[in-house]
């Protein structure tokens, strides 16, 4: 069976401990690989070769270092096909997805930030004939990166490029549930000659890898994604202790669908919203609000695309739907349907496992669940779910639905459907939202700041935000 390697000073390694954990298939239930179980010894070594490398790493020209993660870009794009194969494998996504989404994006991950090196700068002013100001900013130095499961190489990436493109070195831990492609990933950094040490790939639990690296202190900064409980305990560990913190966390994200729409393109854009990756995208708009003239005919739409969403083997080229996760997790998403039907839901599509023929009879499969009939400010329509589970809601006014919209403690990514440019721009404003589409969705410009507001996050990353999140400035004054 395979077994996964930690990535440490260079080299592939075992854990120190020699233990693993078991990795499963979500399509089939079944172990495919081990994976290191690695803990605070582990860690501390990542952290010492990280530390030895940062030196000759921050005083690498900016143009070397792009160069590197221009190369591991391209690496990606050589092993497209195989990395989708992985990610599929590992995360129950069907692999149609994995090709067009997670791993093209974790190439462009790289070769943006390896090109937005060169291009970061910062700044110097004159003071009206007394001094001048200049602005150095400095790599932070060793920092951490812990990602979630849901889009496995795209978000591990997503932290691991800008740090790297910043001058820091990283300690890195991928979700124990999905860490096959950042083994993978370590593979390609040896192949593309990134120095020893510069980037560590520590697999293991959050309890055991991931609480080590949040308390090390030699690690200046974490940048997270995952669940807002684990962001909370991350905060509480991690602040006392000064260090930076960049926290992507849960979403509930409205999808306001007004009378004046190109009906056709809502209802094909919000089926993307609501299921793709089944639903386990914090962006998914799983709060669907649709102004009461047009809510029959786009019920009558929504339901009938729904219909044509195939639970299938991930691996099958028509597979729509692929597996949830895993198995607890997929309890959870049940535990939420039950709930709805509590809660005085009517159920108007799914609400059922789904059990397959053959290699995936064991695996978490759910049909794609609709409801109508839920109180806005019912638990179902508060909390976050992460499955595909939509709840579709009439309004009768912009205000009552950007209240409704605004009602939960999240503040993720909102999305809007209208042809009245005002009405785009007026909503787009009042929503409490870090991120607003309007006539689109997942609709992503890399130089854009991306993250939540209220307890969707705390920072931003993106563009020259993340570039700034991995650096300290420090302001020098020469007087004239
Ligand atoms: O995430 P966790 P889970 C939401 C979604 C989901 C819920 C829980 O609602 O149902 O969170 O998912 C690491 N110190 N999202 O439990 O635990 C962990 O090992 C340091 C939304 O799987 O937050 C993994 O690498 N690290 C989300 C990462 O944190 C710790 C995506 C995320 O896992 C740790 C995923 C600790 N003490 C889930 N405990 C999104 N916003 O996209 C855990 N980890």
């Amino acid at each position: 069976m395979l077994h996964l390697q930690n990535y440490i000073g260079g080299a592939l390694l075992a854990p120190l401990s020699g233990r693993y954990l078991p990795n499963i298939e979500p399509a089939t239930g079944q172990v495919f690989s081990q994976i290191p179980d690695s803990d605070a010894t582990d860690v501390a070594r990542a952290v010492q070769a990280a530390e030895a490398a940062l030196p000759a790493w921050r005083l690498l020209p900016a143009e070397d270092r792009g160069r590197l993660l221009v190369r591991i870009s391209e690496l990606i794009e050589r092993d497209l096909e195989r990395l989708a194969q992985a990610e599929s494998q590992d995360n129950g996504k069907p692999v149609g997805l994995a090709r067009v989404v997670d791993i093209p994006r974790a190439a462009s991950n790289f070769a943006f930030f390896g090109t937005a090196a060169q291009h970061f700068a910062s700044e110097t002013h004159f003071q009206e004939g007394v001094a001048l100001n200049y602005t150095v900013r400095h790599p932070l130095g060793v920092v951490g990166c812990i990602s979630p499961w849901n889009l496995p190489l795209y978000l591990f990436t997503w932290k691991i490029a800008p740090a790297l493109a910043a001058g820091c070195c990283v300690v890195a831990k991928p979700s124990e549930i999905t860490p096959y492609t950042a083994f993978l990933l370590s593979e390609l950094c040896i192949e593309a000659g990134l120095p020893a040490g510069v980037l560590n790939i520590v697999h293991g639990t959050g309890p055991g890898a991931g609480q080590a690296i949040i308390e090390h202190p030699a690690i200046k900064a974490i940048s997270f994604t995952g669940g807002t409980k684990t962001g909370e305990h991350i905060a509480r560990t991690a602040a006392p202790m000064f260090k930076k913190l960049s926290l992507e966390l849960g979403g509930k994200n409205p999808n306001l669908v007004f009378a004046d729409c190109d009906l056709r393109e809502a209802v094909q854009t919000s089926l993307r919203s609501s299921f793709a990756n089944q639903g386990q995208i914090c962006l998914c708009g799983s709060r669907i609000f649709v102004e009461r003239p047009i809510y029959e005919q786009f019920k009558e739409q929504f339901l009938a695309g729904v219909a044509q969403l195939t639970v299938a083997d991930p691996q099958e080229a028509g597979s729509r739907q692929g597996a949830l996760v895993s198995e607890a997790h997929l309890q959870k998403v049940l535990s939420y349907i039950a709930l709805a039907h509590e809660e005085g839901g009517t159920l108007l599509a799914g609400g059922q496992r789904v059990r397959l023929d053959g290699r995936c009879a064991e695996g978490y499969f759910l049909q794609p669940t609709v409801f109508e009939g839920l109180a806005p400010d019912c638990r179902v329509n508060r909390e976050e779910i992460f499955g595909p589970v939509v709840t579709l809601t009439p309004f009768d006014t912009e205000k009552e639905a950007l209240t409704w919209a605004n009602g939960t403690e999240y503040g993720l990514a909102a999305t809007i459907w209208t042809r009245d440019l005002n009405r785009a721009h007026r909503v787009a404003h009042e929503l409490q939202s870090g991120i607003v589409w309007v006539n689109t969705w997942l609709h992503r410009d890399l130089r854009t700041p991306f993250g939540g507001m209220k307890s969707s996050g705390v920072g931003r990353e993106g563009g020259l935000e993340a570039l700034r999140f991995f650096t300290e400035p420090q302001s020098i004054t020469v007087k004239l």
